[in-house]
């Protein structure tokens, strides 16, 4: 009986920027829990290529191509995406991007790209996909935050708001749509090994610096997110709603 409450067979589930990273982590781990998952990115090449991985490996995949951070163009993906695979189940908020710089200089449209990747892109797919989940009268909404959900670090304020308001919208999330077997929850990844952290990575003294902050005392792995992301995503999570669920190896739990 318990194993089979993380089972998502016979569930569609929407990963936005799956083409890689994260994203295309999360993606394959519910495909191997049994999802049909549908890849979303604004590069079709690289959907395609993940998209083939996938089905080379059995599982259930198909690919919507558009821009999260267009309004209508969010509305028209998520009506392709369920005539192709169905209506959808889950929906894992995952599309985001990093821009590192001092705060007093940072360009006002690096602001504006920053919010609408990582924060406008949550409001336009969730809200065109919660709709059928009202209807239907249940749904799974992930959103993937950040310990900059919790903590400032210089350079980042941009990214750092909108993690902190991911954080809340899915509380307001979890108090409007629970009523309706919606669950809405977070997942806060630590420093990942990612083409977003390259640079950090390749930093020794920024990298010594993530292993003595981190009780695990090393950078996380794609793969160590996925456990979260189906626990959110299946039966197991049923009674819990609007929490945001830190996969950091510690790192917000000490000083
Ligand atoms: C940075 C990093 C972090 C991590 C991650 C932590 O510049 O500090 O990009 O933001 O990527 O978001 O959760």
């Amino acid at each position: 009986m318990s194993l089979s409450l993380f089972s998502l067979q016979g569930k569609v589930a929407l990963v936005t920027g799956s083409g890689q990273g994260i994203g295309l982590a999360i993606a394959e781990g519910l495909s191997e829990a049994g999802a049909h998952v549908v890849l979303n990115g604004r590069d079709r090449a690289k959907l395609e290529r993940a998209g083939d991985m996938l089905a080379r490996a059995g599982r259930k995949v198909s690919i919507s191509t558009f821009d999260v951070t267009d309004h209508e163009a969010v509305a028209a993906g998520v009506a392709a995406a369920e005539a192709q695979a169905g209506p959808i189940d889950i929906l894992i908020n995952n599309a985001g991007m990093q821009r590192r710089g001092a705060f007093l200089d940072f360009p006002v449209e690096g602001w504006h790209e920053v919010v609408a990747t990582n924060l406008h892109s949550v409001f336009y797919v969730t809200q065109a996909v919660a709709k059928g989940m009202v209807a239907r009268g249940r749904g799974k909404i992930v959103s993937i935050g950040s310990v900059m959900s919790e903590l400032g670090r210089p350079t980042i304020v941009p990214y750092t708001a909108t993690k902190g308001a991911v954080k809340m919208m899915t509380r307001g999330l979890a108090a409007e749509l629970g009523k309706h077997n919606i669950q809405a929850n977070a997942i806060g990844p630590g420093y990942i090994v990612t083409e977003m952290n390259k640079a950090l990575i390749a930093d020794e003294a920024f990298s010594g610096w993530v292993r003595s902050r981190t009780p695990a005392a090393r950078w996380g792995e794609t793969g160590e997110l996925v456990g979260a992301a189906i626990f959110l995503s299946s039966a197991a999570s049923d009674y819990v709603n609007g929490q945001l669920l830190m996969v950091d190896g510690g790192m917000t739990a000490v000083v």
